[in-house]
């Protein structure tokens, strides 16, 4: 038996195109409000809590980061890789929708080479697409569904080894013996967190074990800016409209009735955790005050006595009030904010569904300011409801006035991106799109598959609105990232080479999608075929103007130490057994 025949299961996390090496195109500034290049390379951060929880259950996992192996090296072989590989069973993501291309690409291969190893898919657009995928791609035998698959899949594993009936695994759709497709009931949802972990010492041992810190690592520069996350929450307890990961969808999607919260005490003991071997910031996903003000004050409670020198990163989804950021101030000595009102205009973001005005944003943004927060960054959008042309560039003004009221601060980030690849599967607006405004152009799991392949993010674009159609949001986009440069240039946030380099990528960027709609519009498809050819084999190579375009990454970066990791620490856990940051029962403190 070779070593890797022991391995259960391995984990993989595709790109989102298969392979975009031998085909680039412009994936515009899909990405650049998030670490991953337009690639996607960021596995979903539940691979790790999977991970963990099978190992705790005795089983072998081994995650593969293949995206950032392919980012990495233009050679690396993905079928090489596949092939030497025998795992009891693979499971790739399609958690995003955007991997839909990549996963299923995959998928294709690993049946090509092992037509007997299970292949088992997962995440949220796996979910909602459940049937759809069974029914159309006979390469993948299960999709597990729901926002917490950990004990579900635990028990798929052990029947694909043991034998047995897969009838009674919740959460499970799959291909009987007679080739229908079952879709046992979602009932696996739990009601808290407390029962799994993302711990980034498990993630350690295990990239000692299979020497691969490329498979395990989450975005390219991963290793210099060891950012993590904890979360205090799987759902959500709004409703913005477009968010495939709003109260609603998670209802109608996952069977989820409320959100499953961490234990505050736990949430402060994984921060402890990680600053104990990373001195870089730690982003918390999830508004603290969303359970509720006790919630948060018992995390806070918490975090105040074992004072820690990390930047904190708290994101909030209403802005939080005096008080409530007092006490994080009291118990964080750095603290980082960010928020995203997505438009300037109140009636836009009303109809996205953020329930809150200018005035209540710009007090906390005084408050923020007053009581020491290290850094905050503001989260704008383009492809909104009632939003348009004008009101995108509007936003740009809205920047500036917040910039010239604290210009003292020097902290103050304004971003703006695109709602792109993809209006979510599942949100509110993609189930009933001709109510908010909204024209759907893709619906099916295949027609978002075949988007992916087309030359520029314009055509891959899933909808237009009443207000905007999918010119009007591309090159709002871009004159408003053009504009925003500037202002960032002009306040001091970024150097003035580097406004330059971004604005010179940017309208680099708007000529080749305009050469690209004029090479679309040609009538003869061999002619079009042959001119996008040679715009992509060009010397203005098309890979340069999609990394990253109306912002550079470094912008995103939060404050953090020159040192960022304790190595001594580091080997010392792994060397050492620890014990998971689990609670069993759960006495969650939480409401
Ligand atoms: C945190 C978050 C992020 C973080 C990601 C952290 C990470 N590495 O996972 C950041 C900010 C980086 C991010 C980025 C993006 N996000 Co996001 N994100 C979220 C958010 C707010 C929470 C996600 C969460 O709580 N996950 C819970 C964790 C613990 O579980 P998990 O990772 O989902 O994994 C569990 C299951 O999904 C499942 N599972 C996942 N994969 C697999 C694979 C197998 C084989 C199996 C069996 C199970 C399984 O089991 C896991 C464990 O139980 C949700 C909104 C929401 N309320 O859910 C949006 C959400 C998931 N994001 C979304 C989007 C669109 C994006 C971006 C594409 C946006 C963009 N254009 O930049 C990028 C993609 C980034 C990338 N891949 O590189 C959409 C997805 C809609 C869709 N169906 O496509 C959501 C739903 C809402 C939204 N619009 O923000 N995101
Ligand atoms: S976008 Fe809105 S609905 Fe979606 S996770 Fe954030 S706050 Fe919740």
């Amino acid at each position: 038996m070779t070593k890797m025949a022991s391995i259960d299961l391995i984990l993989l996390h595709p790109p989102t195109l298969y392979d975009f090496r031998k085909r680039p195109g412009i994936y515009g500034p899909i990405s650049d409000v998030v670490p991953s290049t337009p690639i996607f390379e960021m596995y979903p951060i539940g691979f790790a809590s999977l991970s963990e929880y099978l190992e705790r259950h005795g089983l072998k996992v081994r995650i593969i980061n293949v995206a950032m192996k392919m980012l990495k090296d233009d050679k690396f072989d993905v079928e090489r890789l596949i092939q030497k590989n025998k795992p009891v069973a693979f499971g790739i993501d399609l958690h995003w929708m955007a991997h839909v291309q990549g996963a299923l690409a995959l998928a294709e291969i690993i049946k090509r080479f092992h037509p007997k190893i299970p292949i088992i898919l997962g995440g949220l657009s796996a979910t909602y697409y459940h049937e759809e995928i069974l029914h159309q791609y006979p390469f993948i035998d299960f999709v597990m569904r729901g926002d917490s698959t950990e004990k579900p899949l635990l028990q798929l594993l052990q029947t694909i080894k043991k034998g047995g009936d897969f009838k009674n695994i919740p959460n499970l759709t799959y291909r009987d013996r007679r080739n229908g497709i079952q879709a046992n009931p979602l009932t696996h949802v739990p009601e808290n967190l407390d029962e799994i972990t993302i711990d980034y010492c498990h993630i350690m041992k295990k990239v000692v074990r299979y020497v691969d810190p490329t498979g395990y690592q989450p975005f390219l520069d991963w290793y210099t800016y060891p950012v993590t996350a904890v979360f205090t929450c799987r759902g959500c307890i709004y409703s913005c409209k477009t968010c495939g990961g709003s109260a609603q969808t998670f209802r109608t999607m996952a069977n989820r009735r409320k959100p499953a919260y961490r234990n505050p005490k736990l949430l402060a003991q994984d921060i402890f955790n990680i600053s104990d071997h990373l001195h870089a910031p730690v982003m918390i996903i999830g508004d603290i005050f969303q359970p509720g003000e006790e919630y948060g004050f018992t995390f806070l409670q918490e975090m105040k006595r074992r004072p820690i020198t990390n930047h904190i990163a708290f994101e909030f989804f209403v802005p939080p009030s005096r008080a409530q950021l007092k006490k994080i101030a009291e118990s964080i000595s750095n603290f980082n904010i960010e928020i995203s009102p997505e438009s300037h205009d109140e009636e836009v973001r009303r109809a996205f569904g953020r329930p809150y005005n200018n005035e209540s944003l710009e007090r906390m943004l005084g408050d923020a300011i007053d009581l020491g927060s290290k850094r905050i960054d503001l989260f704008f959008m383009t492809g909104l409801p009632k939003q348009t042309y004008r009101s995108v560039l509007e936003t740009v003004d809205y920047c500036r006035s917040l910039l010239e009221r604290f210009r003292s601060y020097h902290k103050l980030f304004p971003f703006i991106s695109p709602l792109a690849p993809f209006l979510d599967p599942g949100s509110i607006v993609f189930e009933a799109p001709e109510k908010y405004g909204y024209r759907l152009l893709y619906r099916t799991m295949e027609e978002h598959r075949q988007a992916l392949l087309a030359p520029s993010w314009k055509y891959i674009l899933n909808y237009e609105t009443e207000w905007m159609n999918r010119d009007e949001i591309v090159f709002s986009t871009y004159e408003a990232g053009k504009r925003l440069n500037r202002l960032k240039a002009e306040f001091g946030l970024i150097d003035r080479k580097t406004a330059e380099s971004v604005e010179m990528r940017l309208d680099g960027a708007v000529q080749m999608m305009k050469e690209i709609d004029r090479i679309m519009a040609l009538p003869d498809p061999r002619e079009r075929a042959h001119a996008l050819e040679s715009v992509s084999s060009g010397r203005l190579s098309l890979q340069h103007y999609s990394m990253s375009t109306i912002c550079e990454k470094k912008e995103l970066k939060w404050p953090t130490r020159f040192i960022r990791m304790n190595f001594v620490k580091i080997l010392k856990t792994l060397l050492m057994r620890r014990k998971p940051n689990v609670s069993v029962p759960s006495s969650t403190g939480a409401p």
